[in-house]
């Protein structure tokens, strides 16, 4: 206790794959029999966090609750993985602070912005751009990347399974 990664903070734009990776972390952990959990837009943003938009102020606040959420869930002896933009560097930082030295482990997704706009999985840069989503990261709002990640994962070059591999090999896992 103390030393081993309990929090696995997933940080990138939109489109990136974090929730891909973590979802292929997550099932793995399990299946070697870690009790794990991963904290996603889905299941916070439509609940405990639905009265938040994103604008700057809702996104701090978003990422405050969730690193909350995160520290009472570790609490609890979970690993948690943790899959937001949170593009604000200052937030990742109080997130990092809440946990003991080494017990939270910054993966920054990194994928340049011109490739997560072509690829635009879910048509959403395309919308940002016509206008439709105000306040969209890399386009009319800021993303901060990780100067020092604990981890950066190459995400315009290799395949999730790849990445998600990388992950449990920093975790003494593969
Ligand atoms: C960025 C947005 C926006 C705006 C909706 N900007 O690719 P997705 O769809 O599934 O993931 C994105 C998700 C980002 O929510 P987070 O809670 O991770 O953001 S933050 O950490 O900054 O609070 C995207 C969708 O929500 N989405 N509007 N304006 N992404």
């Amino acid at each position: 206790k103390g030393q081993s990664p309990r929090v696995l903070w997933f940080t990138g734009l939109s489109g990136a794959g974090k929730s891909t990776i973590a979802n292929l972390v997550d099932k793995r952990l399990h299946s070697l029999g870690f009790h794990s959990f991963l904290l996603d837009g889905d299941n916070v943003r439509h609940g405990l966090n639905r009265d938040l938009g994103f604008t700057p102020e809702d996104r701090v606040e978003n990422i405050r609750r969730v690193a909350e959420v995160a520290k009472l869930m570790t609490e609890a002896g979970l690993i948690v993985l943790v899959s937001f933009i949170s593009p604000f560097r200052a937030e990742r930082q109080m997130a990092r602070e809440r946990f003991g030295e080494g017990e939270f482990l910054e993966i920054f997704v990194d994928v340049p912005l011109d490739l997560a706009e072509q690829r635009d999985v879910k048509g959403l840069y395309r919308k940002a751009r016509a206008g439709q989503i105000p306040n969209f990261t890399g386009i009319d709002s800021p993303y901060e990347a990780p100067e020092h990640p604990d981890l950066r994962l190459d995400a315009g070059s290799e395949s999730p399974e790849r990445l998600a591999r990388r992950v449990l090999e920093k975790l003494g896992l593969a």
